[in-house]
This record gives structure tokens, sequence and C-alpha cells, in this order.
């Protein structure tokens, strides 16, 4: 039995906090490990939800009566909540959008249009998920620039020495993740952003695995775009965060129009914008989510994110130990700097056949691609099987995991 009891987490109290993990599927507890993709919420965060509809659903910022106040002081008020938990200088580096894809088409959009013309570089990774990816594919046919790719050595570590050689004067951005969703990879974001700087690029960070899991300070990165989504730290689906520094946010033109972005709109004369941030916030926002997102992250500073880290840290040790056995298996990911994810594959054994007879077991682990297709196409192989852990996570369900596989995987070879 894995002894964890030196860390001070007590995970049967942060387990009370998710009326789901008390569900079964298949006749069998839920083990949920799928947190990579989406992770489980607390009732803190759901009761937001009841809160809000129940007391005080008004739209936000322009009404001037009760409701409306109490909803945009709730609303801009998360604003500092997300400000503080990435130690951003100012709150009006806060953009609400709705995922980590939509604040990083938002910075293609608008300062990728406004700023890259043919020739011009934006150097992502071999890492990347698609949304990092695909909006820089849609811009370099229209615009003419070019992308190129950090590779990664057999542990999915980036390149360093690479990344220094394809920097270059024609650089003007470079976008990369600060932990790999598909191999948990943690990236040296605060070296990478001091080499892009010293360059005279800008980085754009995709916080999407490093939010949940690690303390993130974009001042101390010295990040100059910061992105991650609300459903996978704790909050809820539909809203996510764009940090940038506010020099840029300032410069930046807006990147969808309409209503709470503008501060006056005419046919004689141009049409005048609001100020950051809520230039970038056209029409109506997702309110209660951005409300029930900023109790997330008040969540995540109750349980501690040192905690979490050290918690999550012993469990993919204990997972990696424990499958470690399994005749065929083979680990992809193995960088020494991790976030708790395990990607593997098994020889003569289908991915996407583990995870739907260990789903009847219970467990929930993801099978596939993970929108990451150039990273596995570079290892050989089309699909993984991934476990993915957060603060709820047990040792115990590690076994149960652990186990499951081990049965799996000897009914299919
Ligand atoms: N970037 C990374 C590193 C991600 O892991 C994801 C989602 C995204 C961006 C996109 O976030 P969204 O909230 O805008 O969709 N990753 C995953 C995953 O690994 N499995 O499902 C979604």
């Amino acid at each position: 039995m894995a002894d964890f009891s030196d860390l001070l987490l007590d995970v049967a109290r942060v387990r009370r906090d998710f009326p789901i993990l008390d569900r079964e599927v298949h006749g069998k507890p839920l083990v949920y490990l799928d947190n990579a993709a989406t992770s489980q919420t607390p009732r803190q965060v759901i009761e937001v939800f009841d809160a809000y509809y129940r007391g005080y659903n008004a739209n936000i910022h322009r009404g001037l009566h009760t409701l409306a106040d109490e909803a945009t002081a709730a609303f801009e008020g998360t604003r500092e909540t997300v400000r503080a938990f990435i130690n951003a200088g100012e709150a009006r580096e806060i953009v609400f959008t709705r995922g980590t894809t939509e604040a990083i088409n938002l910075v293609a959009n608008s300062w990728g249009r406004a700023n890259l013309g043919p020739g011009d570089e934006v150097l992502i990774s071999r890492l990347e998920h698609h949304s990092n990816i695909v909006p820089w594919q849609l811009l370099a046919s229209e615009l003419g620039i070019v992308i190129k790719v950090i590779p990664v050595d057999e542990r999915g570590v980036l390149d360093q020495a690479a990344y220094r050689d394809l920097i270059g004067e024609r650089t003007k951005l470079v976008a990369v993740n600060h932990v790999s969703n598909a191999f948990g990879t943690i990236n040296p974001v605060a070296e990478m952003a001091r080499v892009a700087h010293e360059h005279g690029a800008r980085i754009l960070i995709d916080g999407a695995q490093a939010a949940p899991h690690q303390r993130v300070d974009v001042r101390d990165i010295d990040a100059d775009f910061y992105a991650f989504s609300g459903h996978k730290v704790y909050g809820p689906t539909g809203v996510g965060v764009l940090y940038g520094k506010a020099e840029l946010l300032e410069a930046m033109p807006p990147w969808q129009g309409g209503g709470e972005m503008i501060k006056t709109v005419s046919f004689e004369t141009p049409t005048t914008f609001a100020a950051i941030p809520h230039k970038f916030e056209a029409g109506t926002p997702a309110i209660a989510e951005v409300i029930a997102l900023g109790r997330a992250l008040q969540w995540v500073g109750e349980i501690g994110m040192e905690l979490i880290s050290a918690w999550e840290a012993r469990l993919l040790q204990h997972a990696s130990e424990g499958v470690e056995t399994i005749d065929g298996l083979r680990i992809l990911g193995t960088a020494p700097d991790k976030a708790g994810v395990l990607s593997f594959v098994v020889d003569g054994a289908h991915s996407q056949d583990i995870g739907l007879l260990i789903d009847q077991l219970g467990v929930a682990i993801r099978t596939g691609h993970h929108c990451a297709q150039p990273l596995l196409s570079s290892f050989g192989v089309d699909a993984t099987c991934r476990a993915s852990f957060a603060a709820y996570n047990t040792p115990e369900e590690v076994d149960i995991f652990v186990e499951g596989l081990e049965r799996v995987v000897g009914m299919l070879r």
C-alpha cells in the first residue's frame, strides 16, 4: 500500500467537495483519471450557479439596477481573483474568453494580423495541442507567414539547442505550451521567454495544463500572453482566460465587434472602442461561468497549489511504477520534469480497446491522439492511453487503475 501520509493533503476531505465522485460506472465506483481533458467540479463552484440564477441573474456593465450591479461586481471581482492567481500586475490585463482555444485565436487574429506579414516567422513546438497549431496555420496561408517547429527528443523534451538555432530576426512570436497535455512535459517557459525577448520576439504560453497543477507567475515567467481554461482547473466549461501585458493589449485592435466593447458608435464618425480588457469582450459574456471560475480558483487556494502539485507528483510516480511491470507497456513522455500525465501504449493491444474495457471497471482514462497528432506521429503512434491526475485522486484509485489495466491487457493479448 502506497503511503502518502507525509503529504498534508486531506484527500478524504477534498473528495467530499466533489459530488460526482460518489457515482458508479457499470456498477463500480468511478475512478476518474481524465483530468487533463476536464477536471471535476467542487460543490462550491456548482453552488455559484444556483446562487446566481436564483439571486442576481442580470446582464452586466450596462444596467443601473441592483441585480446588474451585483452581477457586475461579482464578474469584475473574478478578474481580480484571476489576476492574483497568476500574479499579473493589473486586473485589466485579464481578458475573459471561452477557453484556451479562443484565447489563442484572439492573439492570432488581433495581435497576429496587426504584427505579422509575409516572411515573418512564428515558432511553435512539436508538443503543441492543435489549438496552438491550427490558428497559426490559418493565418500562415493568408498572411504569408512561416511556421517553424521546435523538435522534441525521445523523452518528449523540447530541444532547447534547436530552439536557439531556429529563433532569429524573422521570428516575431514564440507560441509554446507550459505543460504538454499528451506527455505531461513541463517546459522551461521562463528561460524560453528570455531567449524570445533577446531576439525581440513575443512569447505566448498555452497554460491549459499548467494552471491547474502548479503555481503560475506570469511576471516571473515574463510571458507576453498566457492562456488557460476554466474547466481544467475545477471550474466550469465555456470560460477561459487570456492574460496579456497591458501595453500589448492596448496596442491591439479588437477582433470581434458588438456590444460591451465600444466607447461610441456612429455612422458619421469612426466608432471608438472601450479600454482594455473590455475591448476584447464583445457581447454578453458567460457571466455565471466567470463568477464560478473565480470560486474555483479560490477553492484551489484553500487547498493550496503547492500541496496539489506535490500530491499529483506522487500519484504520477506511484502510477508510473505500477504500470512498469505490465508486459509490452511503453510510457510515452519520460521527461525528468513532468506533470501528472501518464501516456502509454501496449504492444498487441489497441489503445481504444483498453479504454473501452477499463471503463467497464469504472476507470475513466482517455484514448486517442489527444489533439496532438504531430507529436504522436513523430513517436510512430496514432493513439495512446492517457491517465491524468487531480487533487481528489487517491493512491487506492491508482491501484485500481493498475490492476484493471493488468486484467484488460491480459484479456487483449
Ligand atoms: N492547450 C492544451 C495544452 C490543452 O490540453 C487543451 C485541451 C487546449 C489547449 C484546449 O483547451 P480548450 O479548453 O480550449 O478546449 N486539452 C484536452 C485534452 O488533453 N483532452 O481533451 C482536451
